[in-house]
């Protein structure tokens, strides 16, 4: 049963009962139409308490319902809250943590509602792309007022229920036993006479709604370009200042079927569950014992270990921080210092919590100092005899059961592994720089890596609030895998005809933040230029276009060296077609004996995002990924790739592998074509008219 019914002496409570998150769907909404009804024909019941049970009041509709029959099958959340709300007998809602979405409107058609402290209260909808569909842009403005309900259901953020103790929402915000409260609330207001309060009979009061809602509207202008949802949730309130409660509610309705169905909000729900899902391993058993992480080591206390240390202190875990030189050291510090600084100037931070971050690190020079901790993270020079050197010595000085980890963006985990002689132990933890800031940790599992140990560090990466996604042992693991396919691509392109400008201009206005030039001259073309050499010993056979060797060669490595394939004036990050670049490339091609021809920006768009495509399809096949949604959550999470698009894989599904398949065959018979090896999985789901997501 989703919803559980019993009677406390005159009061009837509806328990929802619909793990993990109560959430409304079909059979938990026909539970509590049953559960109002069983009440109003008992006289003995004088009051409903309306509450859940679990980690949740309700965190809403349940999503993985929309788009299916049973989201519009009566009794559907409407009509649910009509009910509630039509109720002769009072109804109380109880709230004794989440109420989010429909489980926020429900509690809205109450007729009185408390709430524990520390409750999370929101309208969550507009980051799935949607708004709140049953009541919430008509309710919740004439609960809190238009301000503070315009904020939240834009926004979407969470607040805390004792912040909202004195806005109209809620009857009482209670510190002790929320349940007794209920039960006590629910007797005192079982003994009054009806009609009980409703809501929507509330007026919205503004001394310039009008004002207030074009201000609203000019703040979401720049998300607005790519998300329809916001200025929705904006059009939807101001239909019931406007036209009053009915009206506003149908128009709440029509703006909520129209949002469902677009792109964006199928790429926000595939993002919501594509998180979720990251964190589960298909051999991994969800109630995998964890190993406890209480005392971390960083080893090297440069940009990434110290971005990485970060993290830890951030969520409260002591951290040893391990250099060789103490000077080394001391920077180390010195720019976490700053980082932590330039947050609270920001006001992102309070200024105690400096020093008690700063006071979690313990600065060594001596790797007897990371004997205690339960996990240690290496993020020293990325080469493979200094990697052997660090783990060596982890192996020596490590307690039993720690944690070794290393943050090694190229190099082989196994070989890694294979210096200690606790391969079991060993895992890759890749972080983005800067760490701190990126959301995105890809999981590297060795050959060997034990699989308590993958939990522990899928359970520690919720809690320092990384992505994490589990990639296999290969070269460049899941997403610079799939990056050096889509760089070839672009290559190729200047060598065709192409100018960087364009090129970044056509995959920007597609929605990544940054095109790969621009992206390299950040990054700093060296870096790219190191992994080629390294390429062209390892697989001579395998054809690149040579025209960033030669960029490289006239020292231009990018914002650093103050040209790369862009100029930039001094202090200055903003990118300035290079006259020289532009005739070098144009040389290049000459030399090449190419004809340059005029490239399209759909080409553009569709060879680099098609690569990205292909060579995730590839890591699917191999198992390097255990499902596309991983591939995505990398893409989203660490490439800037654009969030309303979903990820690479589902825009693919988007277009139709069948599409795909044909753009990629077209490439592959142009020039440069050998670089298209089209993945066999594109081909068998396109004949079976699928697509990766299914
Ligand atoms: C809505 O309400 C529309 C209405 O306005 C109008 C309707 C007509 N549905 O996040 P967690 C699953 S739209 C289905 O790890 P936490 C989630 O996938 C909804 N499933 O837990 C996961 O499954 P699994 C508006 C849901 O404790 C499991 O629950 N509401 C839903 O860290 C645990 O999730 C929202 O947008 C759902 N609504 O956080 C709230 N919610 O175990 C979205 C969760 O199989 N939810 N699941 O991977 C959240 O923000 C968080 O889940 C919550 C709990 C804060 C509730």
């Amino acid at each position: 049963m989703a919803v559980d019914y019993t009677t406390h002496d005159g009061v009837a409570v509806i328990t929802l009962n619909n793990p993990p998150v109560n959430g409304l769907g079909l059979s938990t909404r026909a539970g509590i139409v049953e559960g109002i009804e069983r009440a109003q024909h008992d006289p003995a019941i004088k009051a409903i308490v309306l509450t859940g049970a679990g980690k949740a009041f309700s965190g809403g509709a349940d999503i993985t319902e929309f788009n299916t029959p049973k989201a519009t099958q009566e009794p559907t959340l409407a009509t649910v809250i009509k009910i509630v709300e039509s109720s002769a007998k009072p109804v109380i809602a109880a709230i004794h943590s989440v109420a989010m979405g429909g489980g926020l409107e429900l509690a809205l058609g109450a007729h009185y509602r408390i709430a524990a402290s520390g409750a999370q209260i929101a309208l969550p909808e507009v980051k799935l792309g949607i708004l709140p569909g049953a009541g919430g842009t008509q309710r919740l403005p004439r609960a809190i007022g238009l301000e503070a309900a315009l904020n939240m259901i834009v926004s979407g953020a969470p607040v805390m229920s004792e912040k909202l103790a004195e806005s109209g929402l809620f009857d009482e915000v209670v510190q002790g036993d929320l349940a007794e409260a209920a039960l006590a609330f629910a007797r005192k207001v079982g003994a009054q006479d009806g009609p009980h309060p409703k809501v929507r009979e509330r007026k919205i009061e503004h001394p310039n709604a009008a004002g207030f809602i074009q201000f609203a509207r000019n703040s979401v202008a720049a998300v607005a370009k790519n998300f329809p949802a916001p200025q929705k949730c904006i059009d939807a309130v101001e239909a019931g200042v406007q036209k009053g409660f009915d009206k506003g509610l149908a128009f709440e309705r029509d703006c909520f079927v129209a949002l469902v169905q677009t792109p964006e909000s199928h790429a926000l729900r595939h993002a919501f569950f594509g998180e979720r899902a990251a964190s589960k391993i298909p051999d991994v058993p969800a109630d995998t014992p964890v190993r406890d992480i209480s005392q971390v080591g960083v080893i090297g206390a440069g940009t990434m270990g110290g971005g990485i240390a970060m993290n830890f202190i951030n969520a409260g875990i002591p951290v040893t921080l391990l250099e060789t030189k103490q000077d080394a050291l001391d920077r180390g510090l010195a720019t976490i210092r700053k980082n932590y600084e330039a947050n609270v100037s920001k006001g992102k931070l309070k200024p105690e919590a400096l020093e008690q971050r700063m006071a979690l690190i313990t600065p060594t020079l001596s790797y007897d100092d990371l004997k205690n901790a339960d996990l240690i993270v290496e993020a020293v020079f990325e080469e493979l005899g200094v990697k052997e050197q660090v783990f060596k010595r982890l192996d020596e000085v490590a307690k039993r059961g720690a944690i070794l980890a290393s943050n090694t963006s190229t190099l082989d985990v196994d070989k890694i592994a294979a210096f200690t002689k606790r391969p079991q132990d060993v895992v890759g933890m890749h972080f983005f720089s800067p760490a701190n800031v990126m959301k995105l940790l890809e999981v590297v599992r060795g050959k060997d890596t034990a699989k308590d140990v993958l939990a522990t560090v899928m359970k520690l990466a919720k809690k320092i609030r990384k992505t994490a996604v589990v990639s296999g042992v290969c070269d460049g693991f899941i997403g610079n895998r799939m990056i050096e396919q889509y760089i070839r691509q672009a290559l190729f392109m200047l060598e065709e005809g192409a100018l960087p400008a364009q090129v970044d201009k056509a995959i920007e206005k597609f929605g990544f933040a940054m095109g790969p030039f621009r992206m390299s001259d950040l990054a700093g073309n060296d870096i790219g230029w190191a992994i080629r050499k390294r390429r062209y010993q390892e697989q001579p056979d395998l054809h690149y276009s040579k025209i960033a060797d030669r960029l490289c060669e006239t020292g231009r490595f990018g914002q650093k060296t103050g040209g790369g394939w862009y100029d930039y004036k001094a202090g200055d990050r903003t990118a300035h077609p290079s006259k020289l670049v532009d005739e070098m490339i144009v040389a290049f091609s000459k030399e090449a004996s190419v004809e340059r021809r005029k490239i399209s920006d759909e080409e553009i768009v569709e060879r680099l995002v098609f690569a990205l495509v292909n060579e995730g399809a590839k890591i699917l096949e191999e198992g390097i990924a255990s499902k596309a949604s991983d591939i995505d959550m990398v893409y989203l999470t660490g490439y800037g790739f654009p969030l309303y698009r979903g990820g690479p894989m589902l825009y693919a599904d988007t277009v139709g592998l069948y599409n795909v398949e044909r753009a990629i065959r077209r490439y592959a018979s142009r020039a440069n074509g050998d670089a298209w090896q089209l993945a066999p999985g594109i081909v068998e789901l396109a004949a079976k008219g699928r697509g990766f997501n299914g």
